[in-house]
């Protein structure tokens, strides 16, 4: 048996085994699939890069604050940051911590302020920007820490970049050659090729606050467009374009816009929506935006971990699609997101792609990262999750995690068809049950409906299949 094991290891056959469930996956591997992305912490302001063939995802780290605003209410409250790589949207290895709050030189070490950050990779090093309060003086600096390796370990340079004050570092490679760093409300300035200075040849700005005059280093690349409380810039090149995106109120909270140039520093002109506000009024929002193996994605952040705090933000994912003349069709969040599901996988289908009569609650209430519920009462309340993959061998099996106090009937579907009609046995807990599917054969990418047949209590949990 031994010299079984070391010739399947050898044959690199046990690297290739797919884990049976979640729970089989080490800890610092997170499967989800659907949105919000990353499930076991708070991931906001997602900034995504292609590295290597992976996807890797730089957010900021929204804790429970532990610090208040000038007016008392409670505020961000970010110590560190992670970084997360994917190479298919759903199965994500969380790196743990890069950067410290106490590990900034030049930071307030108590500040709980790291925002938004960014990385870029340039003659094999990668640079990582990073907003956070400066120990010395009043507001945010730019920070930046150089690794060999795009999930560190990141070494932080000894002073804040010179010339810049503000937050949302988002750093542009162009085919220009030149390497632009954006920030704040717009701001964009060239980077020396060290990319830890500004460039000396930057255009410069004297601006007027009160009596007081200073001098601004590179461009408002915002002026004129609609900005109110512009924040969160990422802006990138596609086909001849440069796109600067951004975060702005359009009335009461932050939609995201877009502008195009055909120089990285502007002019600008106002093209729309991204994606417009939240709709629970979740205030902020902020995102990035990839070509991943020839699909673009647009990641961004939103509440749903935290209803009740819109401070505590968590990463989600779409597709994004262009228009023929290069202007960006506006994007719709959903709960599906867009990683591959397995049939073999846990099914959430609270992450639903369509919904009728059903309702979603969290399964347990004092902590919300334990996920949803799909709660059935009325015959015909059904859920659809879109692009199941069910593979190329057909499950015998479907296992229901559910709740139902006198037991119900439910009927699974694939597209229009119904396929099978189950009776789940009462149960007042939690309990996985296991059903034949036999002789339905469900094979390939399906859209699955889950629905219940006559009025019954019913609360699932997730479905798999084997
Ligand atoms: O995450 C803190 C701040 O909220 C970011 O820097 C802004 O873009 C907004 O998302």
């Amino acid at each position: 048996m031994k010299r079984l094991i070391i010739l399947a290891a050898m044959l690199g056959l046990a690297a290739c085994a797919q884990p049976q469930s979640e729970t089989d996956l080490p800890e610092n591997v997170i499967v989800s699939g659907t949105n919000p992305v990353i499930t076991n912490q708070f991931t906001a302001d997602p900034t995504a890069r292609v590295f290597n063939g992976k996807i890797y995802m730089y957010p900021s780290h929204d804790i429970p604050s532990v610090i208040t605003h000038y007016d008392g209410s409670a505020w961000f409250s970010m110590e560190d940051y992670h970084v997360f790589s994917s190479e298919d949207l759903t199965t994500w290895t969380d790196h743990g911590v890069i950067i410290r709050q106490e590990d900034v030189p030049w930071g307030k070490h108590d500040a709980y302020s790291m925002w938004a950050p960014d990385c870029v990779e340039k003659d094999g090093k990668y640079y990582f920007y990073f907003p956070d309060a400066v120990a010395e003086g009043r507001g945010f600096g730019i920070g930046v820490a150089v690794a060999d390796n795009p999930e560190g370990p990141f070494v932080c340079e000894p002073e804040p970049i010179k010339g810049v004050n503000g937050i949302d570092p988002c750093v542009l490679l162009a085919s220009d050659g030149n390497a632009y760093l954006f920030w704040g409300n717009g701001r964009c300035a060239k980077l020396k090729d060290n990319m830890k200075e500004l460039a000396d040849d930057n255009p410069r700005e004297v601006m007027k606050w009160g009596d007081h005059e200073f001098e601004m280093i590179g461009v408002n690349c915002l002026k004129g467009l609609p900005n109110r409380q512009a924040e969160g810039p990422f802006a990138f090149e596609y086909n001849g374009n440069y796109y600067l995106t951004y975060p702005y109120v359009r009335e009461n909270t932050e939609v995201l816009g877009y502008a195009m140039s055909k120089n990285p520093m502007g002019p600008y002109e106002y093209k729309g929506i991204i994606m417009a506000e939240h709709e629970n009024g979740c205030w902020t929002n902020h995102h990035s935006i990839v070509n991943y193996k020839g699909q673009w994605y647009l990641f961004y952040h939103h509440n749903a971990f935290s209803p009740q705090f819109d401070k505590n933000r968590s990463a989600q994912i779409e597709k994004l699609y262009f228009n023929p003349d290069g202007t960006i069709q506006e994007v719709k969040p959903t709960l599906r997101g867009v990683g591959p599901v397995k049939a073999s996988m846990k099914v959430h289908i609270d992450r639903y792609s369509s919904i009728d009569g059903a309702v979603i609650e969290y399964l347990d209430t004092t902590d919300l990262f334990q996920g949803w519920k799909t709660v059935f009462a009325k015959e015909g309340d059904v859920v659809t999750f879109n692009e199941l993959d069910f593979g190329k061998k057909a499950p015998k099996k479907v296992i229901f995690r559910y709740k139902a106090d006198e037991g119900a009937q439910v009927a699974l579907r694939t597209g229009e068809k119904a396929c099978a009609e189950f009776g789940l046995p009462a149960s007042s807990e939690w309990t996985e049950y296991e059903c034949d599917l036999k002789p339905v054969r469900i094979k390939g990418l399906q859209d699955i409906s889950v629905a219940l047949c006559a009025d019954a209590a019913l609360e699932i949990d997730w479905i798999t299949f084997k």
